[in-house]
């Protein structure tokens, strides 16, 4: 037979489609009538769909060539393996990418349809939780653009994210069946499903050739059928894959259940393969320790190394010894780990490799990325759920860890205490596996996601290893695709930058610093038209707030934003204890040259994460108060702006001026919202932490409003950490802590809040939000301020703008391919 990839590769280039607005038109009403059975008039989704359908078949032969060009022999690929993609929506995307808005926009009119309107219709793909996931996203994005052949690998979660609705000042969950209405931008590929095994036990023999091997028997299947998502690069003809798996359940029958008559239940009984792609878990900082979640990673670790290794079967035979050279896997967190064992699985069991010749390809292939320095968010694993779920790779753990702690124990001889503290295997009542350790000793490279994480990663939490081989560890720090984040969010900017500067700062946004010479006063003209461009973004938002909301913001008012996951450690209680703050101070007339404010904050809160839960209840309790009162009127308003997600942020992100960034330094590994904020030219005010430190040294501190404790100073002080001190001598927080006290904003129950209260004014608070305040209150004093002085502000927010070049990840890709990857791309 044939191979596949060879015959595909023979195919003849396929005739390109006309992208012409009248061609567009004819294809749009073939889809629509023809295909979907619709007609104009019909529910506007379908439009949507239609279009969609025309667009993406304007994708697919750029997507069959690249894949014909990357599957080729010899061509050495990066696979990023990760349990989070958070795409959000895609027709947008590609209409950038194609260069076919302008042509799209006039088919639709002539349909007398608006095309801002049907790009609405689509379902956010909210397959991830926060910033690791749409990380991933924004990377799938630059690599296509800069055309690195990398692959995707993720999970097709029947339900992604969570919607979150406001009752009553609560958070309420709801199911986001965001497949119900079908999925134009995947292709279901069934002739690429791989077989996943679990549970069952393992056996050991003698082989031929006299080698001790184990095997894996008994085990219960499910199977893993793939979905193709494109990924177009930007306007390069490149379109990338990401492949997402789907679990569904064999043929085979359980025979006994089967033969005694049970025939239903042992059809149902398959059902539950199905659920391992059920659902996202919602937690994003602090793993939860449930079984499912870690059949998921073991799906899709398995279901990706076995594809990959039935490409090579196919396209280079038998021979593994180039395997390392051409196959590189980046592991996003310690989510899909467990890769490190399976792919030693199959090298040993089925390949029949002995030991040292797998170790060294997986050790060779394998890199990690660590996303976060919180305790409670490292993995760790049960040895005895995965005794159960997959006995044969916990043996290979076990195997892995007697040869590591061998070498540790060369290193430092009778050490027994660092031999302890290394091992993969953490000992105790309940022996538990610790994923980092295990992807720290299967990987060449370790990095961390911004400088002073990556630091904070080789002094504290990962120092052994350090110390073992400093060679591995490194920094990249992240970054967004500006495509998404300026060019497609913020059409008004873009404009006006391009008109400037050219357009090559879309697909090299190094050259967005040109824009720093339009700061000087012979440029006054382009600065207005910056003002007019913000001014219109900020009318955009403005209505999204007004219908999701119900709250006039006044757009000459400043539009304080913070968005992100709701997290004690982002410290969204700082804002908070600020608005109520600057409520006071209406309150008893303290408001000459007073600056009008409209603060937004938006995120969601693990479902199982009550102090998360609470803080969303003051926000919208707060801002109930405050903008029903009379005496405050425009000077302040405040809103809780619900289900916070990738789609609402391209709206967000354009209308903001002030970007909160307060985490507790030390504990943000990174933040990404930070960099879309000043991308769109908004000013960030935010402590010393993750890339707010990058960002500060890129904008300089003219154009940034830093506050708080450093990292070292909150560690000093944590151990004579008072927070009554702060207290007693701050009368501005006396009275804000008063009112929270008296229930001014408790209408729920007077004392619903003390848990937020209480934990304030903990001396073991790990957060020390009132140590920040005195810092935080001042700095906001000297933003409201700055806001002011309209001109300084505008040239702050283009020299936001302009000092973002570093902050694409198409740098961050580059970076990843210069130290880790070391692919070529097809323009080399
Ligand atoms: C783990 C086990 C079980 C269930 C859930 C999880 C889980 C899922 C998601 C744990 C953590 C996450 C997500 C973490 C995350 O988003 N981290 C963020 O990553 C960004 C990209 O590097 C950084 O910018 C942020 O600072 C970091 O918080």
């Amino acid at each position: 037979m044939m191979n596949d990839y060879l015959a595909l590769c023979m195919l003849p280039q396929m005739e390109r489609l006309p992208s012409d607005s009248k061609s567009l038109e004819d294809d749009f009403q073939r889809y629509l009538v023809h295909h979907l059975g619709r007609f104009q008039g019909c529910n506007p989704y379908f439009l949507y769909e239609a279009i969609s359908l025309t667009i993406r078949d304007r994708v697919m032969s750029n997507w069959r060539d690249t894949w014909v060009r990357h599957t080729k022999k010899g061509t050495r690929r990066g696979y990023y393996l990760s349990l989070e993609f958070l795409i959000g929506r895609s027709l947008g995307n590609h209409l950038l990418n194609l260069d076919i808005l302008n042509e799209t926009d006039k088919a639709m009119h002539s349909y007398a349809l608006r095309l801002e309107e049907l790009l609405d219709q689509e379902h956010d793909a909210g397959l991830g939780n926060g910033g690791l996931g749409r990380l991933a996203a924004c990377f799938m994005d630059s690599c296509a653009t800069l055309q690195l052949p990398v692959l995707g690998y993720g999970i097709r979660y029947e339900y992604g994210m969570f919607r979150q609705h406001i009752e009553n000042g609560e958070q309420i969950e709801s199911p986001d069946h965001w497949l119900r209405d079908g999925n134009p931008w995947e292709l279901e590929r069934p002739e690429y499903t791989q077989r996943i095994h679990f549970g069952g036990r393992t056996e050991h023999f003698i082989d031929n050739q006299g080698i001790g091997r184990g095997r894996w028997v008994g085990t219960e299947d499910v199977l893993a059928i793939p979905y193709d998502v494109p990924i177009s690069g930007y306007q390069n003809d490149t379109v990338n894959t990401l492949r997402l798996w789907k679990a569904t359940a064999t043929d085979e029958f359980n025979l006994e259940e089967f033969n005694a008559g049970s025939y239903t239940e042992s059809v149902a009984a398959k059902n539950s393969a199905e659920h391992i792609t059920m659902v996202l878990y919602p937690n994003d900082s602090s793993e939860n320790g449930k079984e499912l979640r870690l059949r998921q990673q073991y799906f899709l670790a398995s279901a990706s190394l076995q594809d990959i290794i039935a490409r090579w079967d196919q396209v280079e035979g038998s021979d593994y010894s180039n395997f390392a050279a051409q196959n590189v896997f980046q592991l996003n967190d310690t989510h899909p780990s467990v890769a490190v064992a399976e792919l030693m699985r199959i090298l040993l069991d089925e390949k029949r490799m002995e030991w040292d010749e797998a170790w060294d390809i997986t050790s060779k292939t394998m890199a990690y990325t660590n996303h976060t320095l919180l305790p409670e968010a490292l993995e760790k694993w049960p040895v005895s759920i995965f005794e159960k779920l997959m006995p044969r790779i916990l043996e290979i753990i076990y195997e892995i860890n007697a040869r590591f702690l061998h070498d540790v124990s060369f290193h430092w001889p009778a050490d027994v205490e660092r031999q302890q503290r290394m091992s993969i295997i953490e000992e105790g009542e309940q022996k538990l596996v610790r994923m980092a350790y295990l992807a720290i000793v299967g990987s060449f490279s370790v990095n961390g996601v911004a400088a002073i994480h990556s630091e904070l990663l080789k002094q504290g939490l990962f120092h052994d290893f350090y110390e073992m081989w400093p060679e591995k560890f490194n920094n990249k720090t992240n970054g967004v695709t500006p495509r998404r984040w300026m060019a497609h969010a913020n059409p008004e900017m873009s404009r006006l930058i391009s008109e400037n500067i050219g357009t090559d700062w879309i697909a090299d946004l190094s050259k967005i610093e040109m824009l720093k010479s339009f700061t000087t006063k012979k440029h006054r003209k382009f600065q207005k038209a910056w003002y007019i461009a913000k001014q219109l973004n900020k009318q955009r938002l403005a209505e999204l707030v007004m219908q999701e909301c119900g709250v006039q913001f006044d757009i000459n008012a400043m539009f304080d934003v913070q968005v992100k996951r709701i997290h004690e450690y982002k410290r969204q209680l700082l804002n908070v204890l600020h608005v109520i703050h600057l409520y006071n101070r209406i309150k008893r007339g303290d408001t000459e040259s007073w600056t009008n404010r409209c603060i937004l904050i938006g995120g969601k809160a693990a479902p199982g994460y009550y102090m998360a839960k609470l803080i969303i209840k003051l926000v919208n309790a707060v801002a109930d108060v405050v903008n029903n009162d009379p005496d405050v009127g425009d000077k302040l308003k405040l809103v809780f702006f619900p289900n916070y997600r990738v789609s609402s942020m391209e709206i967000i992100a354009p209308g903001a001026d002030l970007s909160e960034q307060t985490s507790t330094a030390g504990k943000e590994a990174s933040g990404t919202g930070n960099m879309k904020f000043m991308m769109n030219g908004a000013v960030t005010i935010g402590t010393y932490d993750g890339a707010n430190i990058e960002i500060l040294e890129a904008v300089g501190d003219d154009n940034f409003f830093l506050f708080g404790l450093k990292e070292d100073e909150i560690e000093d002080l944590r151990q004579h950490y008072h927070p009554q001190t702060y207290i007693d001598s701050d009368s501005d927080l006396q009275a804000v802590l008063q009112l929270l006290e008296c229930g001014h904003f408790s209408d729920c129950s007077v004392g619903c809040f003390d848990p937020i209260i209480q934990s304030l004014k903990n001396r073991n608070d790990p957060w020390m939000t009132l140590a920040d305040f005195r810092s935080y209150v001042d700095t906001q004093e000297k933003v409201s301020i700055a806001y002011q002085n309209r001109e300084r502000w505008i040239n702050m927010s283009i020299m936001n703008c302009a000092s973002s070049g570093f902050f694409s990840t198409d740098r961050t890709m580059e970076e990843y391919n210069r130290d880790i990857w070391k692919l070529e791309t097809s323009r080399d």
